[in-house]
């Protein structure tokens, strides 16, 4: 059973996995508008990964015996001065919700809830990679700097990713 505070803690985190698949299709309907349709399907993905996450959450509250309680998800940023500020805002967007699990992971620990803090060890891997690929796309758009040519091959590039397989 959890705790009170730990399901209160668990449903924020729940709603913080919305404020990033929101802001996700944020940035892609940006890069959409600029016609850089391959980061904009990047980004779609990511926005189904952020979903995956809510999930994972919804499903642990319910597994432990707590309420999914769900707030309000405050609209995103719209509008960005380039493809560089938009993923430099991923970045550290990912880098925010990094510290936010090893909050909760904290919490865990001195709460002695040993199931949550397994279900988390997924979300501290998959933050150190989020961060690790948010952070290659920026140094790549500061390689390529103002050449079109670069840009739209890197758009190519990025529009070949592919959905991951549920659980990877
Ligand atoms: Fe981007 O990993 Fe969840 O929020």
């Amino acid at each position: 059973m959890l705790k009170k505070s730990m399901e209160k803690a668990l449903n924020r985190q729940l709603n913080r996995e919305f404020e990033s698949s929101y802001l996700y299709l944020s940035m892609s309907a940006w890069l959409e508008s600029k016609s850089l349709v391959g980061m904009a399907a990047w980004m779609r993905i990511q926005t189904l990964e952020e979903m995956d996450h809510v999930m994972r959450f919804y499903n642990h509250i319910h597994q432990r015996g707590g309420s999914v309680k769900f707030e309000a998800v405050p609209a995103p940023q719209a509008t960005w001065k380039s493809p560089l500020a938009v993923f430099e805002g991923a970045l550290e967007h990912e880098r925010k919700i990094s510290r936010s699990i090893h909050q909760l992971v904290d919490l865990g620990v001195k709460d002695g809830d040993h199931p949550t803090q397994s279900f988390l060890q997924w979300f501290v891997a998959e933050q150190v990679e989020e961060e690790a690929t948010a952070d290659e796309i920026v140094s790549q758009l500061k390689l390529v700097g103002n050449s079109g040519s670069g840009l739209l091959l890197l758009d190519q590039t990025l529009g070949a990713r592919k959905v991951e397989p549920e659980g990877e």
